[in-house]
């Protein structure tokens, strides 16, 4: 029997560059080799005020980004999170499972309720409980992520170590799946911080369905570091991660980046920067369009129905050694 790999994405916002880098090409190479489950997260949405309207959109957009990217809806089951109850419902059992000490040291816990005090939603604070009912209901072996979620991952494993210990053996425990290159893609206006869906700024991240004008403008925004050299080296965070950028829409060596830059200065490098996004996002966003609407909500029912089988019998699994009957 082939291992699972489960993974997600909320369906918030405009999904950039570094979502796909980070994770969704890996899940793209990986689904093969794999049973493959890919979720459209909109319950981990709402754990900040959302559009209703807006998140309905959003969510079939985010099916149509996955399908674009390459994930084989006859492959890999694609479906929506709230379409399947027992993720909400594992979610409350490990609840009473994990601590509160657990839960606020996470670091982006401590990042989203700075500054709000007593008034941090209870969402924000419980969701790695709902990504840990996202992965163990799968028995899933690997995981597939950006860097900012390997701590959740951290969790999950205890989670899962403490539940099988005191009730006997249930749960696989999942192995993060984390890029060596390009798992935390940084913001093209601060480069000590990751490109995020909910930056303020919307120029410092490319998304995916940027049109060429909005990527060209955006790159010469972007920061640089003092210097002219283009070249990787961590202590100059800024043409480190263009670099990167770089390298992974090329996919050249690292030494041939370089050589393609020496002694060019920053303005040749980000006008071919623009160019090899642009003709990197290409065939995805003419693939992004080539999906109707119907044959996408067809994809995810079909899915959710996939998906329940296994949620269901695993939940049954949990309830059964708790003394609960389903
Ligand atoms: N900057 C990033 N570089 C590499 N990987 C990233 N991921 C997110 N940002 C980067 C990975 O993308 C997957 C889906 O992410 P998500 O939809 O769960 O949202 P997120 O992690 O919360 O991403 P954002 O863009 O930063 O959204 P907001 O601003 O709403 O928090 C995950 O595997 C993630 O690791």
């Amino acid at each position: 029997m082939k291992k699972r790999i489960f993974s997600g994405a909320q369906p918030t916002g405009n999904l950039h560059i570094g979502n796909y880098l980070g994770a969704l090409k890996n899940w793209v190479a990986l689904q093969k080799d794999y049973e493959s489950f890919f979720c459209i997260v909109n319950l981990h949405a709402i754990t900040v005020p959302q559009n209703p309207e807006v998140l309905r959109r959003k969510t079939l957009e985010l099916a149509r980004i996955y399908l674009a990217s390459g994930i084989d809806p006859t492959h890999s089951v694609i479906f929506v999170q709230s379409d399947v109850p027992e993720h909400a419902e594992l979610a409350w059992v490990l609840c009473c499972i994990a601590r509160m000490g657990e839960l606020e040291r996470m670091t982006q816990f401590k990042d989203k309720s700075k500054g709000k005090g007593e008034n941090v939603g209870t969402g924000i604070f419980v969701y790695p409980l709902l990504m840990a009912s996202d992965i163990l209901l799968y028995k899933t072996h690997l995981v597939p992520v950006g860097q900012d979620q390997k701590q959740h991952l951290e969790l999950t494993r205890d989670l899962a170590e403490r539940f099988n210990r005191d009730y006997g053996e249930t749960f696989v425990i999942p192995e993060p799946y984390i890029p060596p290159v390009g798992s935390k893609i940084q913001s093209l206006q601060n480069p000590t911080k990751k490109m995020s869906k909910s930056d303020e700024d919307a120029n410092g991240a490319i998304f995916l369905l940027d049109d060429a004008d909005s990527i060209r403008k955006k790159i010469k925004k972007a920061v640089t570091d003092s210097g002219m050299e283009v070249k990787f080296d961590e202590s100059r965070p800024a043409i480190n991660n263009l670099l990167t950028i770089y390298r992974l829409v090329t996919n050249l060596p690292p030494e041939e980046c370089e050589a393609r830059f020496a002694g060019k200065g920053y303005g040749y490098f980000k006008t071919e920067l623009a160019e090899a996004i642009i003709e990197f996002l290409k065939p995805f966003q003419q693939r992004a369009k080539s999906f109707k609407d119907e044959e996408i909500v067809e994809i995810l029912k079909s899915g959710a129905e996939k998906a329940r089988e296994i949620a269901s019998q695993t939940l049954k699994e949990v309830y059964d050694k708790m003394g609960i009957n389903r």
